[in-house]
């Protein structure tokens, strides 16, 4: 069955970023996932269809109103429920919210659905977030234009890891960062560009070898860039083969000698 999403915004059309192009594009003519939009505006209730209005108490800028987002959450929980969806979650982008990170992502790929809900201006009335939102959550601590960006990072760090959305062999490719490692670098063609050479040990077809370096690069770098990573992954426990290269790297000068 399909992963259903439903996403509250005022900007349904940016959503054809994710649903037309590249991975997640593919994954959703596949139906791997859908996607069904609900714009506010179409809930408003006054002839100009006026979706926001001034903070009480005062202040810059201007706040969703609460009835036509009340609304359309409603609509999109009763679409979830006739899809035979029992497992979904109402989640608003906004900074208040719980920093996405990896486990996040895999937590959020065990549900059947989710509805997204995406604020303008400077956000929305706070007795939706309280009636009707389960969890919040933030891409990160900046600030963006509307939470459209965030929930489309959101579907596409999800629809990754659903089964059928990669080419083949799915839990693979992140296993980086499950592991608490950045990646190792990567050459291709051509084998010397601009007097820059491949790390020969890459031509060597000696795959134990080659493995080993490529877990050496992946320590080294995530050492010296994200020293933070490196104790999630003390924590997770490291091989003796793991310490070794590590302290190999460390101690030699030029980590990039062919
Ligand atoms: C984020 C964020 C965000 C907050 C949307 C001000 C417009 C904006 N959403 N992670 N109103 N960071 N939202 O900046 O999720």
């Amino acid at each position: 069955m399909s992963f259903e999403i439903d996403v509250i915004t005022l900007f349904p059309e940016m959503f054809d970023a994710i649903t037309k192009y590249g991975i997640t594009g593919r994954a959703s003519k596949n139906e791997i996932f859908r996607l069904h939009t609900w714009n506010p505006r179409s809930f408003a209730r006054d002839n100009y269809r006026t979706v926001d209005d001034s903070p009480y108490g005062g202040g810059p800028g201007m706040i969703m109103l609460a009835p036509p987002l009340d609304e359309a959450i409603t609509r999109a929980k009763i679409r979830q429920l006739s899809e035979g969806i029992n497992e979904t979650k109402v989640i608003y982008l906004s900074p208040q919210g719980k920093l996405l990170d990896h486990e996040k992502v895999l937590q959020l790929t065990k549900l059947e659905g989710m509805i997204l809900l995406c604020g303008r201006y400077e956000g929305i009335d706070e007795r939706i977030i309280m009636r009707q939102v389960d969890e919040e959550i933030s891409i990160g601590n900046y600030v963006i234009s509307g939470g459209e960006l965030a929930a489309m990072v959101l579907v596409d760090s999800i629809v990754r890891h659903i089964p059928g959305a990669l080419g083949s062999p799915n839990s693979a490719r992140e296993d980086s960062f499950s592991n608490h490692l950045l990646e190792f670098p990567q050459y291709t063609r051509p084998e010397i560009y601009r007097g820059d050479s491949v790390p020969s040990i890459l031509l060597s077809g000696d795959h134990a070898k080659i493995d080993r370096w490529r877990l050496q690069q992946s320590l080294g770098k995530t050492w010296l860039r994200r020293p933070d990573l490196l104790e999630l992954k003390y924590k997770q426990g490291i091989s003796k083969e793991e310490e070794e290269l590590l302290e190999e790297f460390k101690r030699t000068p030029n980590f990039r000698i062919n």
